[in-house]
């Protein structure tokens, strides 16, 4: 090798930055990088998505359109009324023997306190002059007037009977009656099919009478009873308000 190639070399190595080791082979430093390549395709599409939240109901659509299916069912009502009652039963099976009512001890202590009791309410009511007892009848009245139809149901509901006197004794406890309040009273007595036939309300014919002199007068147009104050009956129309005594 000449002195000129030397030199030459040794400018290329210095200019260039390469370094060689003298026998051909060369070690040079890294380069400027070069300029980025262009974008690649694009890539191939994902995996679909878990389903998403329903979404919020849509407006309601246009009139006339098809209509929609029947609802659910409402709720379940209230009940209905009770049936009525069913038809009785058989008889069921004979209980044991009980014991005389005379050795039983709880019905006699029973029967004796209702004795009391029922002594003591016929007292205060005795006391107040609106009950009156005449054997084995009772007789009461609450003071007030009604037509005859409406004093048979108020006596009714009471659970007892207009009044009607079977004999002179009972006739004077009424007429005591009628005389305190000082009104007539009806009696249970009404017209049978003959003029001045009067019966008891069972139809059974009367038994005892206190007919005012000249009554019955009313030739079967009076088809009830009453009585004054001194104890004498008249046949009168049914529908005058009239003094409400009752029998039990
Ligand atoms: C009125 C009515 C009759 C009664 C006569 C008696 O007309 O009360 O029922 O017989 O009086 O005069
Ligand atoms: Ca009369």
């Amino acid at each position: 090798m000449s002195l000129c190639s030397l030199a030459l070399m040794f400018i290329l190595t210095t200019v260039s930055g390469i370094m060689c080791n003298g026998t051909e082979v060369c070690i040079g430093s890294a380069g400027i990088p070069g300029t980025p390549g262009t974008h690649g395709l694009p890539g191939r599409d994902g995996r679909d998505g878990i389903k998403g939240d329903p979404g919020p109901p849509g407006p309601m659509g246009p009139p006339g359109g098809m209509p929609g299916l029947p609802g659910r069912d409402g709720l379940v009502g209230a009940p209905g009324a009770p049936g009525e009652h069913g038809e009785k039963g058989e008889p069921g099976e004979r209980g044991p023997p009980g014991i005389p009512a005379y050795l039983d001890e709880e019905l006699q202590t029973d029967l004796y306190e209702l004795r009391h009791k029922a002594q003591q309410l016929m007292g205060v009511l005795r006391l107040q002059g609106s009950v009156l007892a005449v054997g084995e009848k009772v007789f009461s009245t609450s003071g007030q007037s009604a037509n005859f139809d409406a004093i048979r149901e108020m006596c009714a509901r009471a659970g007892g009977d207009i009044a009607v006197p079977r004999s002179s004794e009972e006739n004077a406890a009424i007429a005591s009656l009628v005389k305190k309040y000082n009104i007539y009273a009806y009696l249970g007595l009404d017209a049978g099919p003959a003029p001045g036939d009067f019966h008891y309300l069972d139809g059974a014919p009367v038994n005892f009478t206190s007919w005012y002199p000249g009554e019955p007068r009313g030739r079967g147009k009076e088809k009830c009873v009453e009585m004054y104050t001194d104890g004498t009956w008249n046949d009168k129309n049914c529908l005058q308000y009239r003094l409400a005594i009752c029998e039990f």
